[in-house]
C-alpha cells in the first residue's frame, strides 16, 4: 500500500531528522553522557508535574531490552485535539519546541532543553511509546524510527488512576553506547529526590534485578546529613525556606570541623555548577551578617577588618535551592550553569540575613562557637599572607622549590610543558625502574617514599609542612589551595602510577584528596591520570602478552600453553617491562580523572577521607578495580 505523507507530517519529520543529523547539537554528545541525557529530558518533565504539586511518585527503569520508562503519576500529558488535527501528545513528541506552555507563575525544571526534550528524545530513539491516563481514560501512542507515528492516539479503556508513562529505546545507530549506567541514574535522581521533599522516586535495573528508592521528607536537612554524613559536624543542619517576589528559597547549611568550603546551588532542581546570583546572595548575606553579629558581641573591635568570606565559610557546608517562575529565568554561560537572574540576589540575601541574624541570636553559645572558629580561621589567613610576603622579599622561593626537589625529582629536558608528564610513582624501587626507562626528555619521574597525608581534616600549613606533599606543590609550581593557578602547572599530565593492590589504591585515593580538596582546577581541567599496569605477563609460543584484569587473561590463555606471572607490584617489573606496558604513550593505558558529580565526589571523599575506616576499606574494594574503563571517576 501506498504511503501518503501530508504537508504537515513532512514538516514534522524534516525537524526531526534535523535532531538525527546533529545529535551533538541537542543533547551535547553521541557517548554515554549524550545518552543518559535522554533519560534526563524525560525524568524533567516528570520531575516539572511533581514540582508544581501533581504525584507523589516517580519510577525509572532500565528494562531488559535496553529501553528506559519513566512514569509519573501527574495529571497526565494532554491529549485533546491540536488545532492541526493531531493529538496535542502527538505535538509533544513530534514538533521540536513544543514545550509547555505554562501559566505565568508555574515552577520548570531549568534543565538542558525547556520542554522540547520529548521530542529530541523520540528523533534518537528506535521506538518510542507512550501511555497516558488522563480524563478517566487509558490512552497510548507509539513511534518508530526516529518519530514516524506507528499509529494514531489509540483509546484503551477507562481507568481511575492519572499519569504519564514514556518508555524509549535509543537508537544504536546514534549512540556510541547504548548501555545505561545504574550508579549514573541512581546518582541523578537520589539528589532530585532530596530537592523533591516528599516526593518517592525509585530506580529498578531489571537487567541486574536491583532496586532503590528514594524519599526524603526532611529534603535538604537529609542532604546535608548526606553530605556531612562522615564530617564532625558542630550543630544539627540548619534550614531556611521563605518565598520573596514569587522566588522561593530554600537554604541549609551545617558547620564542620573540617577546612573545606562546599556549596552546593539549586534553581528549579538543576544544579547550577558555575553559581550565580543566588550563590552571591548567600554569600554577601552570610559574611554581612556574621560580621555584624561578631561586632555586636565584641569578638570583633572598632579597631578589627571584617572577616572575610572565605574565613566565614571555613567549614562550612552549604545548599541553596531557588525555583524561580519560568518567565523570570535568566542563565549565562553556555552550559547554563549559572543563574543570571538579578531578582535571586536580593531574595536570598536578605533571607539569609534575616533568618541567619535570628538563628544567631537564638542559640548564643553556639553562635559564640562559629564565630571563635571563623576568628581562628581569618588569623591563620593573615599569618600565611605575612609569611608569603616575607618570602617573596628575599626572593627566597626558587631557591627553596630547588633544594625541596633535590634529590627527589628525576625532572624532563624540555621546557615545553603542554608536552610534559609527571609520573607520582608508589615506592623507590619502581621510581628507580622509571627513572631508567622514561622517556627523560619529556616524562618527569617523582617517587613518593613515604604515606601520603590524609588530607581531608589538614590545614594548608599542615600541609605545606608535610614532605610528600610539599614536593609535589613545588614540582607542579603552581601553588596551592587558593593561591593555586592551573595555567602555571609545569606538567600537562600528573600521573598517578601505584601498585594494583589495595595499598596502592589507597595511596590513588589520598592522592586525589589532595587534588579534589587544594588544586581542584587540576582535575576539572583533566590533568590527572592514573597508569594503568597489568596483573599478568604471559609467555605463548615465545610471544610475551600483558592481561590487565582476570577476563583479558582468560583470553590470552585460551588455546596453548602458556606460562604466567603475576605482577605484584610496580616493582617486579623491570624497567623494559614498565616502559611497554605502563609508561610508552604509544602503548600504554591512562585513565583520565574526571568530576562528574561534585556533590557526590565530595561526599565519597569525605566517606574515604574521614573517621570510618570500614567505610573507607568498602568502597576501595569496591570501586577501584582496575578494570579498563573509559573514565575513572571520583565519585
Ligand atoms: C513520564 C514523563 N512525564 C512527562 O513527560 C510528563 C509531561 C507532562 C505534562 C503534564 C502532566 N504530566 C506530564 N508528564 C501537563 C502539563 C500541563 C497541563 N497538563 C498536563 C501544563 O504544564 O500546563 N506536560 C508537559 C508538557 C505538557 N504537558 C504540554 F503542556 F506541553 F502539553
Amino acid at each position: 500500500m501506498e504511503k501518503k505523507y501530508d504537508a504537515s507530517s513532512i514538516k514534522i519529520l524534516k525537524g526531526l531528522e534535523a535532531v538525527r543529523v546533529r545529535p551533538g547539537m541537542y543533547i551535547g554528545s553521541v557517548d554515554s553522557r549524550g545518552l543518559h541525557h535522554l533519560v534526563w529530558e524525560i525524568l524533567d518533565n516528570a520531575i516539572d508535574e511533581a514540582l508544581n504539586g501533581y504525584g507523589k511518585t516517580i519510577t525509572v527503569s532500565l528494562n531488559k531490552d535496553g529501553s528506559v520508562t519513566v512514569a509519573d503519576e501527574g495529571r497526565g500529558m494532554p491529549v485533546d485535539q491540536h488545532e492541526s488535527g493531531v493529538s496535542a501528545l502527538e505535538v509533544i513528541f513530534t514538533v521540536l519546541h513544543a514545550g509547555g506552555k505554562f501559566e505565568e507563575g508555574a515552577y520548570k525544571t531549568s534543565g538542558g532543553l525547556h520542554g522540547v526534550g520529548a521530542s529530541v528524545v523520540n528523533a534518537l530513539s528506535e521506538w518510542v511509546d507512550v501511555e497516558v491516563c488522563t480524563n478517566k481514560r487509558r490512552y497510548h501512542i507509539r513511534f518508530m524510527d526516529g518519530g514516524s507515528k506507528v499509529s494514531a492516539l489509540e483509546d484503551l479503556g477507562s481507568t481511575n488512576k492519572t499519569g504519564s508513562k514514556v518508555t524509549f529505546k535509543p537508537d544504536p545507530s546514534i549512540f556510541t553506547q547504548t548501555a545505561f549506567n545504574f550508579q549514573t541514574i541512581i546518582t541523578r535522581v537520589q539528589e532530585e529526590a532530596f530537592l523533591l521533599a516528599g516526593v518517592k522516586m525509585v530506580v529498578i535495573d531489571e537487567l541486574n534485578d536491583k532496586k532503590e528508592e528514594f524519599l526524603y521528607e526532611d529534603g535538604l536537612r537529609s542532604f546535608i546529613e548526606f553530605l556531612n554524613e562522615d564530617r564532625d559536624v558542630l550543630h544539627k543542619p540548619v534550614t531556611f525556606d521563605h518565598m520573596i517576589n514569587g522566588i522561593e528559597v530554600n537554604i541549609a547549611f551545617q558547620y564542620t570541623d573540617s577546612y573545606q568550603e562546599n556549596i552546593f546551588s539549586f534553581v528549579n532542581l538543576v544544579r547550577t555548577k558555575d553559581g550565580g546570583t543566588h550563590e552571591v546572595g548567600y554569600k554577601t548575606g552570610f559574611t554581612k551578617t556574621i560580621n555584624d553579629y561578631a561586632r555586636s558581641i565584641g569578638v570583633l573591635k572598632d579597631k578589627d577588618k571584617n572577616f572575610e568570606g572565605s574565613d566565614v565559610r571555613e567549614g562550612l557546608t552549604s545548599i541553596i535551592s531557588v525555583s524561580i517562575p519560568e518567565d523570570k529565568l535568566q542563565f549565562e554561560g553556555q552550559t547554563k550553569g549559572k543563574l543570571g537572574t538579578p531578582e535571586a540576589k536580593n531574595a536570598v540575601e536578605s533571607i539569609v540575613s534575616e533568618h541567619l541574624l535570628y538563628f544567631l541570636q537564638e542559640n548564643g553559645d553556639l553562635a559564640f562557637k562559629i564565630i571563635k572558629k571563623i576568628q581562628k580561621a581569618a588569623n591563620v589567613r593573615e599569618a600565611a599572607r605575612k609569611a608569603k610576603e616575607e618570602a617573596r622579599k628575599g626572593k627566597k622561593n626558587e631557591k627553596k622549590a630547588e633544594k625541596i626537589l633535590s634529590g627527589k625529582l628525576a625532572n624532563a629536558q624540555s621546557k615545553d610543558a603542554s608536552k610534559l608528564e609527571l609520573f607520582l610513582v608508589e615506592g623507590d624501587s619502581a621510581g628507580g625502574s622509571a627513572k631508567q626507562c622514561r622517556d627523560s626528555k619529556y616524562q618527569a619521574i617523582l617517587p613518593l617514599r613515604g604515606k601520603v597525608l590524609n588530607t581531608q581534616k589538614a590545614s594548608i600549613s599542615e600541609i605545606e609542612k608535610n614532605e610528600e606533599l610539599n614536593t609535589i606543590i613545588h614540582a607542579l609550581g603552581a601553588g596551592v589551595g587558593n593561591d593555586f593557578k592551573v595555567e602555571d602547572i609545569n606538567y600537562d599530565k600528573v600521573i598517578i602510577m601505584t601498585d594494583a593492590d589495595t595499598d596502592g589504591a589507597h595511596i590513588q585515593v589520598l592522592l586525589l584528596t589532595f587534588f579534589y580538596q587544594y588544586m581542584r582546577k587540576l582535575i576539572e581541567t583533566g590533568h590527572v591520570y592514573i597508569a594503568m599496569p597489568p596483573l599478568y605477563m604471559v609467555k605463548k609460543n615465545k610471544e610475551i602478552f600483558y592481561a590487565y584484569d582476570d577476563a583479558e587473561l582468560a583470553k590470552i590463555k585460551s588455546g596453548g600453553k602458556c606460562e604466567v606471572k603475576r605482577f605484584k607490584g610496580l616493582g617486579e617489573m623491570n624497567a623494559n617491562e614498565l616502559w611497554d606496558t605502563t609508561m610508552n604513550p604509544l602503548s600504554r593505558t591512562l585513565v583520565n580523572v574526571t568530576l562528574e558529580d561534585l556533590a557526590v565526589c565530595d561526599r565519597r571523599v569525605s566517606v574515604l577521607m574521614g573517621n570510618k575506616p570500614e567505610l573507607r576499606r568498602e568502597w576501595i574494594e569496591n570501586n577501584i578495580d582496575f578494570t579498563l574503563e573509559e573514565d575513572y571517576r571520583v565519585m
